[in-house]
């Protein structure tokens, strides 16, 4: 079994036993009646796949039946299996840019996985021998600049911060530009996911990325919007405001490990049209792989 796939296996236990595990039951060696739709129904939108999705692959399956005379459910793993992964495109690969230094923004809402995501995208390119600096654009929150400085010193990875409450334009400002100075090769800013001021987030952020790109033409090169896959359906709307806000480029999926409904993915590609860049499968720092089409479609239906 490759390393890969027996990661995603033990990341996806939980979302294969709640909601997709129940596949298992649903097509067991029964006839196909009614009741087996309602209830592979009701599961996939338990699973969060979003209802129109849902009903869609459901509409598919029973045209399969009718059109290969199918009269066992069991018969239909293979196609819903099929369904499933037709509906999530091919891997993604590297998705670093190709620039020189990169410059990538992380956003998202709070707790979504911004500040941790970040530790593990900077382990993940130090190990590929790339120099990382972090920036700490999460100003308002001394615990923010602190979590980031932790994880800073853990790795090895330089941290630009500012003064409590300045202002994170400035400190985005401050960390492409000591980027440039030291020669690092990525530099990921970390940034605020709450509300704290009248101000609106979405404006911060605007600002944020309008400003880095007065300290390094061309930047950011990449916005990865980070969202948490146990908020459900409600992620999506707000990824909706963050991808009209700031130009966001792909999404980095976290807490898959804790998921009962690893459904969101097929939303999120349905609803979103951004790739799925990484997935986020435990609090570690070495919990971060990059999306596996296959290898999540196999996670998800390991009870097959
Ligand atoms: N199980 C699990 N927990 C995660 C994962 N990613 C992040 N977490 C946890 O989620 C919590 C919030 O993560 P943070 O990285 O602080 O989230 P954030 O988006 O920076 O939050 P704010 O700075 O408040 O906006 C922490 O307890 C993390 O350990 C993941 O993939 N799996
Ligand atoms: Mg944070």
């Amino acid at each position: 079994m490759n390393d890969t796939f027996s990661r995603w296996r033990a990341g996806l236990a939980k979302s294969s036993k709640s909601a997709f595990g129940r596949v298992a039951s649903i097509l067991g060696a029964t006839e196909i009646n009614e009741d087996t739709w309602e209830d592979l129904e009701a599961m996939l939108i338990q699973a969060d796949l979003g209802v129109d999705t849902a009903l869609d692959i459901i509409e598919n399956l029973r045209e399969y039946v009718r059109e290969n005379g199918l009269l066992r459910s069991d018969e239909l793993k293979g196609a819903l299996r099929a369904e499933l992964r037709s509906r999530l495109g091919d891997g993604q690969g590297e998705p670093l840019p190709n620039e020189n230094p990169s410059v990538i923004l992380l956003v998202g809402v709070n707790g979504s996985g911004k500040t941790t995501s970040a530790a593990k995208l900077g382990a993940r390119y130090q190990k590929m021998g790339k120099k990382i600096l972090f920036g700490a654009a999460d100003t308002f929150r001394a615990a923010a600049v602190e979590q980031l400085q932790v994880w800073g010193d853990r790795l090895a990875i330089d941290v630009v911060a500012g003064a409590p409450e300045s202002d994170p334009g400035a400190v985005a400002y401050n960390t492409v530009q000591a980027g440039i100075a030291r020669g690092a090769d990525v530099i990921f800013i970390d940034t605020a996911g709450r509300l704290h001021t009248r101000f609106n987030l979405m404006e911060e952020l605007k600002k944020v990325e309008r400003v880095v790109g007065k300290a390094h033409p061309g930047s950011p090169h990449a916005v990865w919007l980070v969202m948490d896959t146990t908020t459900g359906q409600n992620a999506l709307q707000q990824a909706r405001a963050f991808k009209d806000a700031v130009g966001v480029t792909g999404i980095i999926l976290t807490k898959l490990d804790s998921s009962a409904r690893g459904g969101m993915v097929f939303a999120i590609r349905k609803e979103l049209g951004l790739p799925i860049l990484f997935a986020g499968l435990g609090e570690k720092v070495e919990d971060l792989t990059l999306f596996d089409p296959d290898a999540f479609i196999d996670g998800i239906l390991a009870a097959f």
